[in-house]
């Protein structure tokens, strides 16, 4: 480093330290996509007000910092398949053609949830349950229509979505109900078959816990004992202050990794409120409310410190298996645009993405970029 630059980068840091905020000394050309390298792809959930181009803050953010995209919501099954005849992808496809305008690598979410799924999937003309049968086929018509129209522009499928619970058992869905533990092996079958070169995941929520993390690793083995292709483990990394545990969270990477398939981190947010269950009586709903939604204004430093250590804590541990991440995805370009807002209660204001409401990076992700610069020099 230059005599020049080293008093540059002194007087930087001094004005950053007594300004507060590390993001001050970052080159403003870098973005964390660049920090990250090609350690993993670095993504970011999009709703249809960014892929669509009018969210022009959040654009500039994708553009600079993400070098992969989701859909939030327009690809999930009762958007693009509302009811058995019609198959609507104009969201879907404006998604992809922005992905496609500014290089970003494409994930599809999701072909199979027991969520969001239109109701006419599992009844007949007369509200009837269908049988196994009539199941499969619309399952299949469904995936093979889906994966077919996206076919050549997407990395790959989360093909089945939160399908097993914390016993390691299977989600009593009407998917399970139906068909049994079949379904899953099924549209795995399915989508390979509708497009042989996409790439297929796992995608499921709380895999730190043990029986999850248990259940998803016989589901990995049944599925390649069956010869089936699964390429992934999407391991949603919805956190909170108090979970999950760091070392349990690892546990599960490693696991997944050892059935030889690659660990994606997706859907990564972590909310910086009281986790709801712990916290008020439900029954008192203002005691409750105010209990739940503590900064409304908004987050104080004491908080903000804790939250970007932990989430620095949780990409470190990414980047320390950098070999068997392929990819972290941010559920969520900023704050404002996050569902945590409206989740457990409606209406609280949480801060848990990567960039705040004023699209401004959070200072553990200036840091991230800032350790990258330097280590660049
Ligand atoms: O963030 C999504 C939110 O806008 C939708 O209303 C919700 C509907 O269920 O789905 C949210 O995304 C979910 C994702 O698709 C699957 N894992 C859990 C996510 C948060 O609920």
């Amino acid at each position: 480093m230059k005599v020049r630059h080293i008093a540059a980068a002194i007087l930087a840091a001094t004005f950053a330290a007594s300004c507060g905020g590390p993001q001050t000394t970052t080159n403003k050309e870098t973005g964390l996509k660049d920090a990250v390298g090609d350690k993993f792809l670095i993504g970011t959930a999009l709703n249809v007000f960014q892929s669509s181009g009018q969210d022009t803050n959040a654009v500039k953010v994708v553009k600079k910092h993400f070098n992969a995209i989701v859909a939030e919501n327009c690809m999930k099954m009762e958007e693009v398949h509302p009811s058995e005849d019609v198959y609507t992808f104009d969201k879907a496809d404006q998604f992809i053609k922005f992905g496609e305008e500014n290089g970003l690598t494409m994930t599809g979410h999701c072909l199979i949830w027991h969520s969001q799924c239109p109701e006419w999937f599992f009844v007949d003309k007369d509200g009837k349950q269908v049988s196994p049968e009539v199941l499969k086929q619309r399952m299949k018509d469904h995936i093979y229509t889906v994966a077919q129209h996206f076919k050549g522009k997407l990395k790959g499928w989360d093909v089945v979505n939160e399908a097993i619970v914390e016993d390691g058992s299977y989600r009593k869905s009407k998917f399970y109900e139906i068909l049994g533990e079949e379904f899953i092996p099924l549209a795995f079958q399915y989508a390979h078959e509708a497009d042989p070169d996409v790439e297929l995941y796992y995608n499921d929520y709380g895999m730190d816990n043990e029986g999850r993390r248990n259940g998803v690793v016989k589901l990995i083995r049944t599925l390649k004992e069956r010869g089936l292709r699964i390429d992934a483990v999407g391991m949603q990394g919805h956190m909170g202050m108090d979970y999950p545990k760091i070392e349990e969270f690892e546990k599960s990477m490693l696991a997944f990794a050892a059935e030889g398939v690659k660990v994606m981190i997706t859907e990564w947010d972590m909310s910086a409120l009281p986790t709801a269950s712990r916290t008020a009586n439900i029954s008192d709903t203002v005691a409750f409310k105010k209990a739940l939604n503590p900064y409304p204004d908004a987050l104080p430093d004491s908080v903000s410190q804790v939250w970007n250590a932990r989430m620095k804590q949780f990409f470190n541990l990414f980047e320390k298996h950098a070999d068997i991440v392929d990819r972290v995805t941010a559920w969520g370009v900023s704050d404002g645009d996050s569902w945590k807002n409206g989740f457990p209660i409606r209406g609280r204001r949480d801060y848990p993405l990567l960039f705040d409401r004023n699209y401004q990076p959070k200072p553990f992700v200036s840091e991230i970029i800032k350790e990258n610069q330097t280590s660049n020099k």
